[in-house]
């Protein structure tokens, strides 16, 4: 008999004990997911009106030089497709980072304000007349290229 009154007891602090610990479960775990709506800003870099087709050669320009092939030759009535992956530049026609009107330049050069380019841009230009141009950046003086069109 006192045996079985001990058994219980002990159930019974167990129980209580058992009682006591789930008490302090489930309070407090106020983790509301924080929705960080990721403003997804469409980035979509401004792509050029590429309009006329594919263009016959490529001028790139890194971040403060031409990389690559800066002077290329084409055909009168092709295009030119001016690749700017890594800086601001102001292309113009002329040398020394200096505008120069040349005759028969493509009307996006025919302007000493020239043509603009941020990273990312990619602009195509058609050369419809014969000659040789040379292309020059304002901001970066040392910039140097030349579009030779052949008849
Ligand atoms: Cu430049």
């Amino acid at each position: 008999m006192r045996k079985l009154a001990i058994i219980l007891g002990v159930v019974a602090v167990l129980a209580l004990a058992a009682c006591g610990e789930t008490t302090t479960t489930g309070g407090g775990a106020d983790t509301t997911p924080t929705a960080t709506t990721a403003a997804a800003t469409a980035t979509a870099t401004a792509t050029t009106a590429s309009g006329g087709g594919s263009a016959a050669g490529t001028i790139t320009m890194g971040g403060s030089a031409f990389s690559g092939a800066a002077d290329i030759t084409i055909k009168a009535g092709q295009s030119v497709l001016f690749s700017d992956p890594g800086g601001v530049h102001n292309l113009v026609t002329g040398t020394h980072g200096q505008f120069s009107a040349a005759t028969g330049a493509p009307s996006e050069f025919a302007a000493s304000s020239g043509v603009s380019f941020s990273p990312g841009d990619m602009k195509t230009i058609k050369f419809p007349t014969a000659g040789k141009f040379n292309i020059t950046c304002t901001i970066h003086p040392s910039m140097q290229a030349s579009v030779t069109v052949t008849p």
